[in-house]
């Protein structure tokens, strides 16, 4: 089931339910390797999901900025790479949706726990706009807030559920969003956490 959300976005409800666990133990190890940490925003905040990355790139926070780099900073060594199953799923989500050869050199973890939340920002670190965002939602459900090109656009809501995928591209990709406060639950393949998985070409 392909059903359009907005121009430029396509939601492939419960594409990665088969696969979940498989998903889930990828991210266990990638997060052994370079582990979930909140970053900080170049205004001094701390983020309230905790991040990591796989792939050639990840996507880092820090007071002087948001970037890729292909280090990890908290253990200084290459980010690990982006496991087999993730490429594969991002590659055959991209191309259900009309996107014949994506192939992600990022992938950024987000894990929220009840009361993290993700205000409103654009994607806009990548070069190419013209390829494609992927994301993979498992755990918990939250509400995902779909805005426009300018900020001051009212969100629409949009609740995002295990196994959800959702590719994001053309005139939909620089659109506002972000997602509200996670409400306390228990998810049976990831107890108390929602998992985020974005898969970018960032270069
Ligand atoms: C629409 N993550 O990591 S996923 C992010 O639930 C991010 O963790 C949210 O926004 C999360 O940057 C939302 C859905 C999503 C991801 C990227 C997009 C929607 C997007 C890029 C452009 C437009
Ligand atoms: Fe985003």
């Amino acid at each position: 089931r392909v059903e359009p959300i907005a121009d430029g976005a396509v939601v492939l409800r419960q594409f990665a339910t088969s696969e979940a666990d498989a998903i889930l133990r990828a991210i266990d190890t990638v997060a052994t390797a370079a582990p979930l940490r909140r970053m900080q925003t170049p205004g001094g905040h701390t983020m309230s999901a905790a991040m990591s990355c796989c792939g050639e790139l990840g996507w880092v926070s820090d007071t002087r900025g948001y970037r890729y780099q292909s280090e990890d900073p908290v253990t200084g060594t290459p980010w690990p790479a982006m496991p087999e199953v993730l490429a594969d799923l991002a590659q055959r989500s991209a191309a259900a949706a009309g996107y014949r050869d994506f192939r992600p050199d990022a992938c950024l973890i987000n894990r929220y726990e009840p009361g993290a939340k993700m205000g409103l920002h654009q994607d806009k670190d990548e070069q190419d706009f013209d390829q494609p965002i992927v994301s993979v939602s498992l755990g918990l459900p939250q509400v995902f807030q779909f805005g426009g090109l300018k900020r001051n656009e009212r969100p629409e809501r949009v609740p995002l559920c295990h196994g959800d995928v959702v590719v994001w591209g053309g005139p939909a990709r620089l659109r506002y969003h972000g997602v509200l406060t996670l409400k306390a639950g228990t998810h049976p393949a990831t107890g108390p956490y929602r998992y985020n998985l974005t898969f970018r070409r960032a270069r």
